[in-house]
């Protein structure tokens, strides 16, 4: 249950204890991840989109220093249109709260809270991972230590195309965070649909997910399962286009010292330009699929 530090808004509480679908939704990819206006309007729409399913969204972030699970239209709106507010990872919870701060909340952050909450879905665009270069910079994101001992599902378009995919993967492994495609065992790419690297299992339905979630529950495992949702492929970024890009953005990044919890941005940001805007639509479509995919397994998950 959750503590009084975490607030939980009528509607999510109230559909968690009554049994009724419920999804998370973080908020670094709208304080972070897009720029204005179209954060905002990607934020509501994925909200609207799943009222429209029958699932409440339970979308997650800071406000005021509350840690809020179902944050209202007009405190989503705050967060969207303000300024130098915080990236708030799991460390920087109670920092935050402490000091009051507006903040939006990363895949850790959100994962945690949700779970404290009691919803069991949580859907994002894309996970943090390893960096490329982590052998020397350490730069590996606390996304991974965090799913590792957080029972909820998170469906992605895989991690960001920036990071270093076999890596990360690797550490799935090690963490005994499973991963699973859906409908294929190729792990997909964020902006593509194939990363080229291989996941050892898909999954055909909301209700197999469902199932594997509750198998996980009965065993009494603690880790996340990862649901890898690929983009269409003729949504996707030409993926020839995107090796060349990805180049020039670690080259900028490296060139201006970006580091730390500044570079993820930094490199979205830098792509968003880089295609003229088209790497932000392939972004919306990605994360829009993945609110439809997480609201029909919380439903299946609830039918049960
Ligand atoms: N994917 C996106 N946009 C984002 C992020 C991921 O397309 O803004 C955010 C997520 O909130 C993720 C975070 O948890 O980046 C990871 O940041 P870091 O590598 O600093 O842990
Ligand atoms: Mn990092």
């Amino acid at each position: 249950m959750p503590t009084p530090a975490i607030h939980v808004s009528d509607e999510v509480s109230s559909a968690v204890r009554e049994g009724r679908p419920v999804l998370a939704l973080e908020s670094t990819i709208f304080t972070h991840g897009l720029p204005r206006p179209r954060n905002l309007d990607v934020a509501l729409e994925a909200e609207a989109g799943l009222r429209e399913q029958g699932v409440v969204p339970a979308t997650i972030g800071v406000y005021q220093g509350v840690p809020t699970v179902g944050l209202s239209t007009e405190q989503i709106t705050d967060l969207a249109g303000t300024d130098g507010i915080a990236k708030v990872s799991l460390r920087d919870l109670p920092v935050a709260s402490a000091l009051g701060l507006h903040g939006g909340t990363t895949v850790a952050a959100t994962a945690f809270l949700a779970h404290r909450a009691g919803v069991r879905v949580f859907s994002t665009g894309g996970l943090g991972g390893v960096h490329r270069g982590a052998a020397e910079s350490f730069d590996e994101s606390a996304d991974l230590t965090v799913l590792a001992r957080t029972p909820i599902l998170v469906i992605s378009a895989g991690v960001k195309s920036i990071l270093d995919v076999a890596a990360t993967l690797e550490r799935f492994e090690t963490l005994n965070i499973p991963v699973l495609g859906y409908r294929t065992t190729a792990y997909p790419g964020f902006y593509v649909s194939d990363s080229g690297f291989e996941v050892n299992f898909a999954v055909d339905s909301p209700e197999q997910t469902a199932d594997v979630i509750s198998a996980r529950d009965e065993l009494g495992l603690e880790q996340a399962i990862l649901l890898a949702n690929p983009v269409a492929a003729d949504k996707q970024l030409p993926p020839e286009e995107l090796d060349a890009i990805l180049q020039r953005a670690w080259t900028e990044a490296d060139a201006q010292g970006v580091h730390g919890n500044a570079i993820t941005p930094f490199l979205l940001d830098f792509i968003q330009r880089d295609t003229g805007g088209r790497s932000l639509d392939v972004n919306v479509e990605v994360y829009r699929g993945n609110v439809a995919l997480g609201g029909q397994v919380a439903a299946a998950l609830v039918a049960r």
